[in-house]
């Protein structure tokens, strides 16, 4: 790794942090990153980086970087050898699955690190095991986008990529604050605006997003349904749906209609008057091409999947599917979400999402991995693998995940970990979630290791080692493959990130095209891509839907209320989310000077007409308390919620939002209610 000359070394590589993934290049002097350089060739970010983007190099080299392989030892860690570690896993993993069976281990699986490793985790976890107690941070995430889009179109993926918002009339927006947590994304919705385009933003909150609508609908918090339903129900009435296309290219209809005929006036659901809802629906229906873009205001409710299934309904009504400028686009969130999905870290799927309950599919898949015996029936989701720790999950591997702050219900978690008899936790930094385990492996960072990862628009773009990782930590594929043969196993002779790539093509018919070779060009590949042939396919569904009978499916869904209802005693609904400055629990954005500085403390919005009523000061700080914990932090008094809401970020650990969060899931998906909870707020008097 020698720079020579004093030369400054350009690696071009991925960001580490969000779904657009923007191509930048790290700049290496004797060994050391000293900064980056976004990639103008890059057709996602054409020379721009957001600001995690522009410092994503700093924490690389953080003093505080695990170095060495740590055993619990009578409660303190010790580091050890990785043989002493390796030793130690393998043991505990296979005496527990003798002892108790496929069902008492759980694996869990990062959305930021490569496909490969996320590929080999799952394999090793599969064939070594036989459990499919495999999921991915994607079911706090995208899981309802995965599960309501399958439904409606076949496939759960993102149906148009990013810049084809510039080919749309209006631009439909709901859930999302693009502007400050997919700012490259957001940097195309400032390009559609400038080239004269309609943009709706539909958020409780008045966003940086909002501040570009043309369009801003305020709405009450998980009303979601309601709203679309009647946009759908005012669509109809004054005859602006697509005839045609419900009829060539869908079913269920009649179903929909039949639905939404219940929802002309939602206002008291929704806040919204009914005039205001024909003027969005006009406005909608009225394009030649209208695009939907959503996020987690859509997902991350316990009605998600049906949330999402909705979007589906409002895009066929009108025939917005399989055209540019047009379909249902979530906004994928991780760097490798899309891919982390795509690769089988999930409880019910190998890669490229073939179904482990089809006979044909699975003894393919044991022929191919040279194995017998994969099991079939779908295992245990990632919060509900929380759940079960004790009982029978008594052995958990969580590999990139940092659970302790991100999952909801802080207390249920630290609660749960404690019940394990052995805990895994491999990160780069010693976590909140890393304190809970028995061992602590060290892994490379993004800029230390080869790989790829797979953006929000299915584009498969490539990261490359610039630097050595620090002391003795390894590429997380590295760690897998030595597992893999402590194990004993077959199949996992692996020497590269390529070689794990190749055998995932292998084994999975949609990516068998990809090959790195076609990843040297940044604009790359998008998957579907069966054949080295095949130009990839960066719009889906444009002749016929990806479902078995090439239709898209209508379903009529009605409105349910969240889980948990703001009431007497709690009487404010919190929302949570993110800033522009920071990512997820901040191990690594914490460690970038510029984003520290810029944000160093947590806040919960308050609406200016509740703190003045509760004598609430702006800066002060506050307590909240929900039904399973409470945290103090400092109130920022603001027009931008309205009474009775509370917004709060996700990002720090020391006043952590998911203290207060609920654990409630949608019943399709298996996604907690992380957006929505119902708290009281206190003055803490006496505290300035
Ligand atoms: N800076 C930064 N960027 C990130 C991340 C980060 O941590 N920091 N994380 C990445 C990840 S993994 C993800 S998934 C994405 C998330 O990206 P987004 O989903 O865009 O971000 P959030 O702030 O979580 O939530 C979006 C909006 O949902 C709104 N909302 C809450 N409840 C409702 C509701 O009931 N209905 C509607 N319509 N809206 C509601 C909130 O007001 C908020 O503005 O961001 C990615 N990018
Ligand atoms: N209340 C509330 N909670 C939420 C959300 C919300 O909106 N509201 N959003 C949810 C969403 S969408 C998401 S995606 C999750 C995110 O939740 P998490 O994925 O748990 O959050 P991160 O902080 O990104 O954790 C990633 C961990 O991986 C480590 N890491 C990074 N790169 C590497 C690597 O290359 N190798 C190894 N070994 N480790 C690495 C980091 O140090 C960090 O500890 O949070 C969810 N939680
Ligand atoms: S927009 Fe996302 S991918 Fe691009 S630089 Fe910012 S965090 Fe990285
Ligand atoms: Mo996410």
């Amino acid at each position: 790794m020698a720079d020579t000359n004093g030369k400054l070394r350009y690696v071009p590589t991925t960001c580490p942090y969000c779904g657009v993934g923007c191509g930048l290049n790290l700049v290496v002097n004797e060994g050391k990153l000293v900064g980056v350089e976004p990639l103008k060739r890059s057709p996602i970010n054409e020379g721009k980086l957001c600001p995690k983007g522009a410092t994503c190099w700093e924490f690389v080299h953080s003093p505080d970087r695990l170095t060495k392989p740590l055993i619990k030892k009578n409660g303190e860690f010790v580091e050890a050898s990785w043989d002493e570690a390796y030793d130690l896993i393998a043991s505990k993993f296979k005496e527990t699955s003798e002892k108790y069976g496929p069902k008492s281990l759980g694996f869990q699986v990062s959305c930021r690190t490569p496909n490969e490793e996320c590929y080999i985790m799952q394999k090793l976890a599969r064939v070594a095991f036989k459990t499919n107690n495999i999921d991915n941070c994607a079911r706090i995430c995208h899981g309802p986008s995965v599960a309501g889009l399958s439904l409606s179109f076949g496939s759960g993926a993102a149906t148009n990529p990013f810049e084809d918002v510039l080919n749309a009339d209006v631009i439909f927006m709901i859930g999302a604050n693009t502007i400050e947590a997919h700012p490259l994304a957001g940097r195309r919705l400032v390009q559609a605006k400038k080239a004269g385009k309609k943009i709706i933003v539909c958020d409780p909150r008045y966003t940086p997003t909002a501040r570009l609508a043309d369009e801003w609908v305020r709405y009450n918090p998980s009303t979601n349904i309601a709203l679309i339903n009647s946009i759908m129900y005012w669509i109809i009435q004054e005859n602006l749906h697509d005839k045609e296309f419900i009829e060539k290219r869908t079913t269920g209809f009649e179903d929909l209609k039949k639905t939404v005929e219940n929802y002309a006036d939602v206002e008291s659901i929704t806040g919204v008057p009914t005039e205001r809802v024909k003027e969005i629906a006009r406005i909608y229906a009225g394009a030649k091409n209208a695009v939907i873009i959503y996020c987690l205001g859509i997902t991350e409710l316990s009605t998600g999947t049906d949330n999402v299934r909705s979007l589906g309904n409002l895009s066929m009504l009108t025939g917005n599917v399989g055209r540019p400028g047009t379909g249902v686009n979530p906004l994928r969130g991780q760097n490798n979400v899309q891919g982390a999905c795509d690769m089988g870290a999930y409880p019910n799927v190998f890669s490229g999402y073939q179904k482990c309950e089809d006979d044909t599919i699975r003894k393919r898949m044991e022929e191919l991995w040279g194995v017998t015996g994969l099991a079939s029936e779908y295992g245990v989701t990632l919060t509900e693998q929380i759940t079960q720790c004790g009982d029978p999950i008594k052995a958990m591997y969580i590999f990139a995940l940092n659970p302790v702050v991100s999952y909801p219900d802080s207390n249920h978690v630290m609660r749960s970990l404690e019940k394990l008899d052995f805990l895994v936790v491999q990160d780069i930094f010693m976590t909140e979630t890393a304190k809970y385990a028995d061992v602590i492996l060290p892994g490379a960072s993004f800029a230390e290791k080869d790989g790829t990862f797979t953006s929000g628009e299915r584009r498969i773009n490539r990261v490359r080692k610039a630097v050595e990782p620090p002391g003795e930590a390894k590429a997380d594929w590295e760690i897998f493959v030595d597992l893999a043969h402590k194990l004993g196993l077959q199949g996992f002779d692996f020497n590269s990130a390529e070689d794990i790539w190749d055998d995932m093509r292998r084994v999975t018919p949609s990516m068998a095209g990809a090959s790195y070779a076609r990843m040297e060009k940044p604009e790359s590949v998008h998957w579907p891509c069966p054949t080295e042939e095949h130009p990839g396919t960066p719009i889906l569904h444009r002749e016929k839907f990806s479902s078995a009978d090439g239709l898209g499916h209508f379903f009529g869904i009605e409105h349910r209320p969240p889980a948990e209802v703001a009431d007497a005693e709690y009487p404010f609904t919190l929302m949570t989310g993110r800033l522009l400055f920071h990512y997820h629990t901040r191990t690594q954005t914490g460690r970038a000077e510029l984003l520290h500085h810029e944000v160093p403390n947590g806040y919960v919005q308050i609406n200016n007409e509740d703190a003045a009523r509760l004598k609430i000061q702006n800066g002060e700080m506050i307590k909240l308390t929900s039904r399973r914990g409470e945290v103090e932090t400092t109130a920022r008094v603001t027009d931008e919620v309205a009474p009775g809401v509370l917004m709060m970020a996700m990002h720090f650990a020391d006043a952590a939002a998911n203290m207060l969060t609920n654990t409630a899931l949608d019943p399709l998906s298996k996604m907690p209610e992380l957006k929505h909870s119902a708290v009281k707020v206190e003055k803490i008097t006496g505290v300035q």
